[in-house]
């Protein structure tokens, strides 16, 4: 019996185990702590007692210390009990490719080592998430629960024998669990070319449009090259930085216009390319860019939505969307003239999860780069770069010909970003909590030409199981449609990072074309006004603007 085999090892709590936004995140040394990973992973056995008997799926996006993490994972998972775990090749899975596995292999979860889109390295960050039976982010009750069985623990579980090697596709035995090292593109490639017309995308390559993909040196690379390169027959080269590294090549592996500024370059211009797009970390994120223009996330998602019958999976189109609080409304004003219900959940992609698991929408993101639809439960990054691909070809349309007939047809949501980093916690937590009492005083004051109509703290009820979440952001709505939300991250691992959003809603045809940031600079103000941003943390400027 394999039982002689399972070690006990005593235990003490650490303090710090509660998963934000998604998933556990922290600097790498924390993780190299002895028991520290240990402690986490045993939670999530002692509180989800259906992985013993079943099938869990393992991988991540390929960072520092995934491999050390996925030996340690197995083990444990076998000293667990649990029967089966299908691990990807080199321990490399994408977060939405994890999701996928889940649903389709009927697993009772999914383990996913990643910290998205924060940098890896001996100096960068870790982190590790858990994924529950329908594929998608275990909610707050599963997450809660997780975290308060790390306050309690006094020991874990985990199979003497070391982990056998997972570098080539196979399957072994570890003590009395079965181990399938899978190939990690397989199933995913699969799934993408049902859901998009991959004849047409072929042939638009092959008439001379120019596409470049960047995988950040994270885990899209492989899957990247399949679809790109076998599938519709681009040049091995227009696959940027496609080799999964460690440290992602020393780079910020967060496709946005800062991070990814040397794709975007590829852009500009006469001879810019005519479609570029690039991923995160862990594969979830996306962002699309054409020649001269770069289309906001918020905006991806209206568009996808009005034109979604344009791709063989959605031919049918929505039968409802769902975005993230701090998203643009872009996608309501779609929703609002095809008759579909729209809903508006808090940040982090685990409050789809209801919606989609009960049919009540097909398409949700976030303004962060997340698009996704009911394909899988988490946002996926390659399919959203596919999806605008498909739009490409089937319309025969550019980028900035798509962009610009929307938001003539349906005005345009003008939005924007502004990250301000590690400030200090303390700060950051009383400025959000000096705004908060302010609130029920602002409807009714006038800043310069606005007036604020309402604001408030978002609280969200979950339409399916009723479950509720409360101080989810600071929103402030003035009477001409425009909106301010604050709200802090919930993903960094150092200080504080205050997040602004700011929203202006545009319905003249002739202004819809005009600069972000100069449209928004009367906002930007007010926003300064009203929250001391710039006073309280001594910052002149935020460090990322997306
Ligand atoms: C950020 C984004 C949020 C996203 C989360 C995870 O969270 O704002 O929209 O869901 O990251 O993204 P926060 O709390 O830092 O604002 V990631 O790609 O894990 O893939
Ligand atoms: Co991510």
């Amino acid at each position: 019996m394999q039982t002689a085999n399972i070690q006990t090892i005593a235990t003490q709590p650490f303090d710090d185990q509660r998963p934000g936004t998604s998933g556990l995140r922290k600097k790498v040394d924390i993780f190299q702590q002895p028991h520290y990973l240990e402690n986490f992973v045993q939670a999530i056995f002692d509180t989800q007692p259906e992985l013993a008997g079943g099938l869990l799926i393992l991988g991540g996006d390929g960072r520092f210390h995934n491999d050390v993490a996925i030996a340690t994972i197995l083990r444990m998972a076998a000293a667990n009990g649990v029967a089966r775990v299908m691990v990807g090749q080199h321990g490399y899975l994408s977060t939405p490719a994890v999701s996928h596995l889940i649903r389709k292999y009927h697993a009772q979860g999914g383990i996913i080592l990643s910290a998205s889109h924060n940098p890896g390295g001996p100096q960068g960050d870790f982190g590790i998430k858990f994924n529950i039976a329908n594929g998608g982010p275990a909610p707050e009750t599963v997450t809660e629960a997780i975290y308060t069985a790390t306050r309690s623990i006094t020991r874990y579980r985990r199979l003497s024998d070391a982990a056998p090697p997972i570098d080539q596709c196979g399957a072994f035995q570890l003590g009395g669990m079965r181990v399938e090292i899978i190939d990690p593109v397989a199933d995913y490639a699969e799934l993408m070319t049902r859901l998009f017309d991959f004849d047409a995308m072929r042939e638009w390559i092959a008439s001379g449009h120019q596409l470049r993909f960047d995988a950040m040196h994270a885990i899209t690379g492989p899957y990247a090259r399949h679809l790109f390169v076998d599938l519709l027959g681009t040049p091995e080269e227009w696959i940027l930085n496609a080799t999964p590294l460690p440290d992602f090549g020393g780079g910020h592996p967060d496709p946005n216009l800062k991070h990814a500024a040397k794709l975007v370059n590829l852009t500009k211009g006469d001879q810019g390319v005519d479609f570029a797009a690039a991923s995160d970390g862990d594969g979830d994120r996306n962002m699309i860019l054409g020649r001269d223009c770069f289309v906001t996330p918020s905006d991806s998602l209206a568009i996808l939505t009005a034109n979604a019958a344009l791709a063989p999976g959605y031919r049918e189109g929505a039968r409802g969307v769902a975005r993230s609080m701090p998203t643009s409304q872009a996608v309501d004003r779609v929703a609002e003239r095809l008759g579909i219900p729209h809903y508006e959940t808090p940040t982090g992609w685990k409050y789809f999860g209801n919606l989609l698991d009960a049919g009540l929408i097909t398409f949700c993101g976030e303004e962060s780069f997340g698009t996704g639809s009911d394909h899988v439960r988490e946002k996926d990054g390659l399919w959203a770069v596919l999806f605008w691909l498909n739009l490409l070809a089937a319309s025969g349309n550019s980028v900035a010909d798509l962009l610009k007939a929307h938001w003539r047809e349906y005005g345009r949501n003008y939005y924007t970003r502004h990250d301000y980093e590690g400030i200090d916690s303390e700060l950051a937590g009383q400025l959000m909590e000096d705004l908060r009492a302010r609130l029920g005083q602002l409807p009714g004051q006038r800043f310069d030409e606005r007036t604020v109509r309402w604001a408030d703290d978002f609280a969200y009820t979950d339409p399916v199981d009723a479950s509720r979440s409360t101080h989810q952001g600071l929103r402030i709505g003035f009477d001409d449609g425009a909106r301010i939300v604050l709200r802090l991250s919930g993903t960094g691992t150092q200080g504080a990072t205050l997040r602004l959003y700011l929203e202006k809603l545009e319905t003249n045809p002739d202004e819809v074309t005009r600069d972000t940031q100069e449209v928004m600079q009367p906002l930007i103000q007010i926003a300064d006004q009203l929250a001391e941003i710039r006073s309280r943390t001594g910052r002149q400027a935020p460090d990322v603007i997306t």
